[in-house]
């Protein structure tokens, strides 16, 4: 019985230096709880591990389709989340990540409300090599869209990226002003596959589930990306996000290059959050 204890401890200290957050940490130590575990001796532990790491992935819902890219229309994303949690950055990894996979990309940058944003978009455009709507500071974002997706039909882009602001004068605005640059994306182009991620910042810890929490409502948003994994942050609260919102994550990054991202995998990401 003294082993079963000394487990439990293990897996909920593993649980809360993932960042999982208090209530999966409970559910899950519940379960092992439940387990026989005293057939096992203490250094067994990789044995629980295992056990820890299924447990995870059985958590989490199938992540489905998102990662595709239907080439008979126009790809759109919007890139959302609030202030700093490495939008523009993923938006030029992202463009980089498709531009590789042969797709002809074009960049939004439809922040025009953070003086510099612009600039810095067009910057990562330039390292990606693919192209930007030009634009100004302090032009109406939805128009900036609106114009955006003209251009991507007159020049045959196949994945349109919309980079967006994270903060207005108040949480409220911006999100009036995302939900209508996403009415825009669906009136003027209908056909288009149009995909929501809300980006995450893996050093943000539990309040990513709030933020996870307000977006969907707001905007039915369609996946997760996270970032700054490259840090001490092991981003956990994600697998939560998953569980509790049935959003899938799609990207994670890495680092500040431009080539310092790629698709999620949940087993090689379970894997390093129980390291
Ligand atoms: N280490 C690390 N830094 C990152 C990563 N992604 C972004 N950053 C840094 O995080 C900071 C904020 O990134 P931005 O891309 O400007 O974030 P943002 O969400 O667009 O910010 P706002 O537009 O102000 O809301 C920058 O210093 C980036 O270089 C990452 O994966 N790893
Ligand atoms: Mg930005």
């Amino acid at each position: 019985m003294r082993d079963k204890n000394v487990f439990l401890e293990k897996i909920e200290e593993l649980l809360i230096l993932s960042d999982i957050g208090p209530q999966t940490t409970g559910e899950i130590l519940v379960k092992f709880q439940e387990m026989n575990l005293h057939q096992y001796r203490v250094n067994d532990f990789n044995h629980f591990k295992k056990q820890l790491k299924d447990t995870l992935i059985d958590m989490i819902p199938d992540r489905g389709s998102v990662l595709k890219i239907d080439s008979k229309t126009l790809n759109v994303m919007m890139i959302v989340g609030v202030n700093g949690t490495g939008k523009t950055s993923f938006a030029g990894k992202l463009a980089y990540y498709f531009k590789n996979k042969g797709e002809k990309v074009l960049l939004i940058p439809a922040d025009t409300y953070r003086a510099g944003a612009i600039s810095q978009l067009t910057l990562l455009a330039n390292q990606a090599g693919v192209e930007t709507l030009k634009t100004s500071e302090g032009a109406d974002p939805a128009s900036v869209v609106f114009d955006g997706i003209q251009s991507a039909r007159a020049k045959k882009k196949g994945v349109l990226l919309i980079d967006t602001a994270g903060r207005l004068h108040t949480y409220h605005n911006l999100m009036k002003e995302l939900e209508k640059i996403k009415k825009v994306i669906i009136k003027t182009a209908p056909e288009a596959l149009l995909k929501i991620t809300l980006v995450i910042d893996a050093t943000t810890g539990q309040n990513g589930l709030n933020q996870a929490h307000y977006f969907k409502e707001s905007l039915n948003i369609s996946s997760l990306s996270l970032t700054k994994l490259d840090g001490t942050a092991k981003g956990g609260i994600v697998l939560t996000i998953q569980k509790e919102l049935f959003i899938p994550v799609e990207y994670i990054t890495f680092g500040e290059k431009i080539t310092d991202l790629c698709e999620y995998e949940p087993e090689k990401f379970i894997e390093a959050l129980l390291d």
